[in-house]
Formats: C-alpha cells, structure tokens, sequence
C-alpha cells in the first residue's frame, strides 16, 4: 500500500473513466477513445505537487464479464478478506477475465474505489452486476456520474441505485469540472474512509495552494509581458527623408511581429501553468482571440468602452446590434463569442485598419532617424489585459480530456465578463493608467510599486475568474 491515498477510477467500457482521470490529474496525453475496450491494462497517475506525489489515480480497462464475476463471488464461502485474492488466484491466467482482474488488482492493493458511469443512459442488469461486484469488496467507494449526453432523464433512478451500493454519489462531468468542481471532489472523497481524513485533506490544500501559485504566476508573467510590450520600439535611419514613410510601415509591421510574438509567448506560458500541452489547447471556433491582435475586430471589441461599443453596434444595426445588446444585458463573456461575428459588420465603421495601426505611433524623431512605438494608447493595455483575461478563461476550462477531434467549445457562462477591465472600478482603471503613464516614463521607483499592485489586481481578477 502506498504511502498516499489511491484511487481505482472503475467502470463499464466506454462511460468516461479515463476521462475522468485526465482530468483530475490533469495529464492531456492519457489515451482517450470513442471506441470501447481501448484502456486494457490498469495505469498509475500520480498528481505531483511541490515534487511529491500526493495523490494517485488508477485508470483502468472497463468490466468484461461482470456477471460471471459475481456469480463466482456470490458462491465464494472464505473470509471476506480472503475474496479478492482468491478470485485473482482463480482468474489470474483467463484471458476472458483478464479486464476483471486487472481493475481488482489496485483494489487488493488497498486502493479506494471511483466508480463512472454515464448516467444518460438507462440502467441495465449489467451495471448492477458491477455495483454489486464493488460493494463485495468491501472496498471505501464513491460512485461518479458522468453524463456523457447531459441528458438527465435517468439521473434520479441511477442515484437511488446507486446510494444502495456506494457510500458516496456525486454528479462530475469529466469535459466540463471547472477547478472549483474538482476540489469539491477531492473534498467529499475525503468523507469516504476516515484513515485517510488527514492524508486528503493535505491534498485538498495543495491543490489550492497550488492553484493559487499558478495564477500569481500568470498575474506575474502578465504584468512582464505587458511592461516589455508597451516599451517596444523599432528604430532605422534614414538615408533619404523621402523614404519615410515606406520606412515607417515596415517598422510598424516589424514592431507587430514582435508584439504579437510576445503575446503568444505569453498565452503558452499559461497553457503550461495549467499543465496543458500548447498543442493539444484549442480556443473555440468564433473565440474574437483568433482575430489578430491588430486587427480592427480586436480593436473594436476589446479597445472601445462599453458605451461606443453598444452605440456603433446600434449605428451598425441589424445583428451587430442585437448581438451586442445581448452582451450588455449581461451574456457577458458571449460578448466575445457574438461578436466574432458581429465585429466584422462593425468594423466596417473604422474604415478598415487604418484606425488601428494609426494607434501603433509613427514618431518622426529628427531628419535622419524614425522611429515607431511604443504603443501610443492606454486602450492598449485594457485591449491586452481583455485578451490574457480571456485567454486565461479558456485553458483553465479546457478539459484534460477533451482531445482536439471532438472538441467542445466551452460553454461560456453568464456573469463570466464582470471582472474583465471593461467592468474594473475606477480606482482598477486609474491603476492601468497610471501603470501605462510610469512604463512610459522608464523605470523608476514609482514603476516597480506599480507593477507591484498591478500583479496583486490581476491575481485578485485570476482567482475571482476560478471560482465562477
Ligand atoms: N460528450 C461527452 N463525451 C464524453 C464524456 N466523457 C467521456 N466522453 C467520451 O466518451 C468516450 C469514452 O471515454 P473514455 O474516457 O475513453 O471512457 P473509458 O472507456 O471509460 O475510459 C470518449 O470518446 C470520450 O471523449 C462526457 O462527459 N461528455
Ligand atoms: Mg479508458
């Protein structure tokens, strides 16, 4: 038996089992397949935290023949102890029983039990076959319904089935458990066997400390980005003064490239603190963070107020409107998923990009030299800042488990927006002001106390984001 609590997450082929370990261990790589029978021998993860291991989670392969199994073990006349290792005695060298004894192993190993199953479904004689086999072996369980279709029909029979056979029941949906949910898990799993109250409580607040590490992190990691950002500048001489302003332009591309390179720096960045692969982190289809940084889009969703932005919409008409009168009635965060489309109607209006590359500043600086940048606005930062905050929301909810072939866009859910710049307070905005202003001005005294509170309102905004 290990030294920390085990878990073996246990089921029928195919209702979400290693999706459910993906996720609670957070590891994108654990195979997950439409096709059942895929998982065919048990597997370890440990949750790693300040490089200890502090929890584990076994995935194994789904029942097989669960019938024939409990038929056995109703006939088994030994000490109940004796149960579990009798059967693999019996059962070791069957290939018909093989997936049985593979899931019992962690369980004859003093592992916990986490029994999935997709609750969209009717109950079947089989599943009652499985929940009887768990509660022979005598085994602390708790029983997870996942509802693969999120329909719910079933849902009040399964748990009235289930309460007979397990000491816990709880509703996790694998592709959509925000942080909050999986903590609230790991919490009530603590109430399952009280050996291990101690152990998973420890657990429970690594978890937390851990997350709240990540998104000081992220606050830290932002505010960095921002500063090297709004002090970024491309400079040439001149031979000739009439070359100016083809000069200027390929500066001003030049100093986009390296803008929108940091920033993509940054987003990976975050995607690691989350323990997601870059590659396997998808934004959702109409996600207004796939319109280029300096686009007029951009600039139009995230860089007007909220009043200019309701007024062009009304002037735009039509849709654009009425999408984004939606937003303001308080779809919030869909903002940013309306307007994808809305936005480009609306930038109609700016005529085009002209707009917006006029606010990346063409400075002349004497006859011989010209310069761009840095960036002139302070829009700039409430427009970067809107596309980290909204960045950050998507990869804490993109599921461990969600492989990109079936990605599912997340559902974006109301009140999400409140916290973004386009609703922090006055004293908030001051704040980025200000902050704007002391980057400007280099790096003095004044700057560092800046930063300094721009990490902790960030982290604050980070934290109150995780608890929606
Ligand atoms: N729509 C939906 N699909 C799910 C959910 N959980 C799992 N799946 C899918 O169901 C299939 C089987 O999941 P998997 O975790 O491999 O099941 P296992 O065989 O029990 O390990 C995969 O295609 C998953 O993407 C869910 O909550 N909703
Ligand atoms: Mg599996």
């Amino acid at each position: 038996m290990s030294h920390f609590p085990v878990f073996a997450v246990i089921g029928h082929p195919n209702e979400g089992k290693s999706s459910v370990v993906a996720t609670l261990v957070e590891n994108d790589a654990i195979r997950i397949s439409p096709r059942p029978g895929e998982t065919v021998a048990a597997k370890s993860y440990p949750v790693t935290i300040d490089g200890k291991d502090v929890i584990a989670f076994v995935d194994t392969p789904g029942f097989q023949n669960p019938v024939q199994t409990l038929g056995w073990m109703r006939k088994f006349q030994g000490a109940e102890s004796e149960l579990l290792p009798a059967f693999l005695a019996e059962f070791g060298d069957d290939p018909g029983m093989a997936h049985e004894c593979e899931l019992l192993l962690p369980v004859l190993d003093g592992a916990g039990i986490i029994y999935v199953l997709d609750a969209s479904r009717p109950l079947r004689q089989v599943d009652r076959a499985e929940m009887e086999i768990l509660r022979l072996t005598g085994r602390p369980r708790m029983a997870i319904l996942n509802c693969k279709t999120g329909e719910e029909e079933f849902l009040e029979e399964w748990k009235a089935e289930l309460r007979r056979h397990f000491n816990m029941v709880r509703v996790f949906n694998a592709l959509r458990a925000t942080f909050a949910e999986r903590l609230r898990l790991l919490e009530s799993l603590r109430a399952l066997e009280q050996d291990w109250e101690g152990a998973l409580g420890r657990v429970v607040d690594a978890f937390a400390r851990d997350w709240k590490r990540r998104n000081a992190e992220c606050a830290a990691l932002a505010v960095d980005f921002l500063r090297r950002v709004l002090g970024m500048t491309e400079t040439a001489s001149l031979s000739d003064p009439g070359e100016r302003d083809a000069r200027e332009a390929v500066l001003a591309r030049r100093l986009e490239e390296g803008i929108r390179a940091e920033e993509a720096r940054l987003h990976d960045q975050v995607c690691l603190q989350f323990r997601h692969d870059r590659r396997s982190f998808a934004l959702p289809g109409q996600s207004v963070l796939r319109e280029d940084l300096f686009s007029s889009t951009t600039w139009t969703v995230f860089g007007l107020g909220k009043g200019k932005l309701v007024a062009a919409a009304v002037a735009a008409g039509g849709a654009a409107g009425a999408a984004l009168d939606l937003a303001t009635l308080g779809h919030s965060l869909g903002l940013f998923a309306t307007v994808g489309g809305a936005a480009a109607g609306l930038a109609a209006l700016f005529k085009g990009e002209g707009l917006v590359r006029g606010k990346v500043m063409g400075l002349g600086i004497g006859q011989r030299r010209v310069q761009v940048g840095p960036l002139g606005s302070v829009q700039w930062v409430y427009i970067l800042l809107d596309r980290f905050l909204l960045h950050y929301w998507y990869v804490i909810h993109w599921s461990h488990a969600l492989r990109d072939k079936d990605f599912l866009p997340v559902p974006v859910e109301e009140g999400g927006k409140q916290g973004m710049t386009g609703s922090w307070d006055r004293e908030a905005r001051g704040l980025c002001a200000a902050f704007f202003k002391a980057v400007g001005d280099g790096g003095t005294e004044k700057s560092m106390e800046l930063e300094g509170r721009m990490r902790r309102l960030l982290e604050e905004e980070l934290e109150r984001m995780s608890r929606l």
